[in-house]
């Protein structure tokens, strides 16, 4: 069964606009007894599936996420993992994979299904029932999940993790447990199941009617403000947005995933939204009448906790392949694909463009802005350094279709707002789950789906120390990736938050323990560590020195990691946002009692939204629009 499933897996592949590609990149895995000798033996006797040999499960999944993302969801990669820890050790990246709607394919060994010689090596028993094992874990996180008891279940299930894999608004991990005596069995398969086979990844068109009407409110805004989501990119509609937002001049505001859908010099764009936005786009949000929210979730980090859109009167149309998110903030919904749905909104909407005072008002907190993250870019703090100025220095140094990739920590926060994306591909951010560790394996993801490109992996001391394993393998594959280190001994974000809910940063610094962690701070020596690993590593305090340490590292044919002391203290500050984190009600201590009245009186901002009244009188221009649309 372990063959014919690598057998099928080989001969599937995905077509969007006429270009089909091998949809499988090959198998991530780690062995052990639950699946050495099925997925193991079916992988060495198919030498034209790679199958790369990782440190940690759970990695392997971010590497064939990182893999998935920067093939906008038309390619991934297969895990291979044993049984119990090896399986559990991937129920992480299966989350992060599905909560950012990415898809990867799970293999986790499983215990027998004949279930005789119970119970085996890391088997979970249950008194009350024998059809349990660690893998139910993988349920809630996968958005199939199946456990294949007989060989010919294959037949079946193959198939349906196709269909969700390859699906935009399905996908996200999927999970086949594979009984460790199965994998091994052998049945004889209809030849038909192995034949080449295409998945078309459709690009729906969304109801006439509602297009109709969603014009209708475009054409009767007056700010109206387009929020950018990952879903922009995937769909490959970034050429069209930023078409449609020169044609209509209506402003543009990016989520994580959606950064990068517009140049940053694009006169529309108002750079990133939310509690890491803007002032621009927090400020267009706030007072905007009618929100186009484009391949988004609209998440609390884009929503600023539901805070960001204070206009009484402002209602949404939501641009979704998923129907779940086109019905959000009770939105006018069309469901349907970002590139089609643009191409006919602005046939729909002509020559019609935003007011000229709006327009000018844009311009304005376009230069405010950019006149703010220049000021950040060129302090000089330090050593240690700020943050910010590294960030500016590498945002100077990487060359255009350069590639960073990060997830969590201050970092996510600093890069949203300051890094001024030049292609649609250049800014990968996991902020759906934002997991530390993700950092150095969905790094090495990104890079092997595209070699061409330089992938800068920017991480903090926390995430690194949390998940660097795979810098061996990335050595081990000879896949570069250009490492910064950002170490300021601790959380720095979390501290942060810590101290704004009244807590004074306890537990989030890397100190000795000395009448509780407040000892001096533990020194790690992480160039040595890199360096102990194989990596070309380097250290860097001063701006120069960083500067020339990244012109070095650059030059290295193997993975580098260059190490630089930033200041924990010293961050970049919120723009007209909020982010809704409750303080505890009751409390002795006066910083809590402090941040409690603060927090009652900002959650106050927070808000429902309702459909918006359903006729309203149609004017001359919308009729004669009408007319244009139905004769398409
Ligand atoms: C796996 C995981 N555990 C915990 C958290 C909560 N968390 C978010 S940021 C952070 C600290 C990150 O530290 P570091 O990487 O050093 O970045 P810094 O905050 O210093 O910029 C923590 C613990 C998380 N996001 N992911
Ligand atoms: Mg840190």
């Amino acid at each position: 069964m372990a063959q014919a499933i690598i057998q099928f897996l080989k001969a599937q592949s995905v077509a969007r606009d006429g270009k089909e590609q091998t949809f499988f990149g090959g198998c991530l895995g780690i062995f052990g007894h639950g699946n050495v000798a099925g997925i193991g033996q079916a992988l060495q006797q198919n030498p034209d599936f790679p199958y790369y040999l990782f440190r940690n499960e759970q990695a392997m999944v971010h590497a064939a996420t990182g893999f998935a993302k920067m093939s906008n969801r038309l390619r991934t990669l297969v895990c291979t993992s044993s049984i119990g820890p090896g399986a559990t050790n991937m129920v992480t990246g299966a989350a992060l994979a599905t909560i950012n709607r990415i898809p990867v394919l799970l293999l986790p060994g499983d215990i027998f299904a004949r279930r005789n010689v119970a119970p085996v090596l890391q088997q979970l028993e249950s008194p009350a029932s024998q059809d349990v094992s660690v893998n139910d874990c993988f349920r809630p996180v996968s958005r199939y999940w199946d456990r294949i008891q007989r060989p010919e279940q294959i037949l079946t299930a193959l198939p349906e993790a196709m269909r969700v894999l390859t699906s935009p608004a399905e996908t996200g991990a999927v999970t086949l447990a594979l009984p460790q005596d199965v994998q091994t069995e052998a049945y004889d398969y209809p030849e038909e199941f192995f034949e080449h086979r295409v998945w078309t990844v459709a690009r729906n068109r969304a109801d006439s009617g509602l297009l109709k009407q969603a014009a209708e409110w475009i054409r009767s805004a007056q700010r109206p403000l387009i929020i950018a989501g990952g879903g922009v990119i995937y769909a490959e509609a970034t050429d069209e947005l930023s078409q449609f937002a020169s044609r209509t001049g209506i402003p543009v505001a990016e989520t994580h995933g959606g950064k990068g859908s517009l140049h940053a010099d694009h006169p529309q764009s108002a750079g990133a939204m939310g509690v890491t936005g803007t002032s621009a786009a927090n400020r267009l949000a706030a007072e905007a009448d009618l929100i186009i929210a484009i391949g988004t979730r609209l998440s609390d980090f884009t929503t600023a906790s539901k805070t960001a859109f204070q206009n009484p009167a402002v209602r949404f149309v939501n641009i979704n392949v998923a129907e779940f998110d086109a019905f959000k903030h009770a939105a006018l919904p069309l469901t349907a694909d970002a590139l089609q749905t643009l191409e006919e909104l602005g046939t729909g909407l002509s020559s019609w463009q935003v007011p000229p005072t709006y327009q000018r008002e844009v311009a304005r907190l376009r230069t405010a802005w950019d006149q703010e993250v220049d000021r950040i870019f060129a302090r000089r703090h330090g050593p240690p350094l700020s943050q910010g100025e590294v960030v500016g220095l590498l945002n100077k140094t990487l060359e255009p279709r350069d590639i960073i990739v990060n997830a969590a920590g201050s970092l996510p926060g600093d890069l949203h707002k300051l890094w001024r994306t030049r292609d649609p591909k250049g800014y990968h951010m996991d902020y759906g789950y934002s997991c530390m560790g993700y950092e150095v394996a969905g790094g090495l993801g990104v890079k092997m789906a595209d070699p061409s490109r330089e992938v800068y992996v920017l991480v903090g001391d926390g995430s690194y120390l949390m998940m660097a394993q795979e810098i061996v393998t990335s050595l081990q594959e000879k896949i570069k990736l250009n490492i910064v280190l950002f170490d300021n001994h601790g959380f720095s974000s979390i501290g942060g938050l810590s101290r704004a809910v009244g807590s004074g940063g306890f537990g989030t610094e890397y100190r000795y323990r000395e009448e509780g962690l407040t000892g001096p701070v533990i020194p790690i020596d992480f160039a040595a560590n890199a360096a102990s690993l194989g990596a070309y590593s380097v250290a860097a305090r001063t701006y120069d020195q960083l500067a020339d340490a990244l012109a070095v590292a650059k030059q290295q044919t193997r993975t580098s990691v260059v190490v630089v002391e930033t200041d924990y203290n010293d961050r970049v500050p919120g723009y007209d946002t909020w982010w809704d984190v409750p303080v505890a009600e009751v409390s002795e201590s006066q910083a809590v009692q402090q941040a409690r009245a603060a927090y009652v009186e900002a959650v106050k901002k927070e808000r429902y939204f309702w459909p918006a009244p359903a006729a309203e009188p149609q004017t001359e221009p919308v009729a004669a629009e009408q007319v244009q649309l139905t004769k398409g």
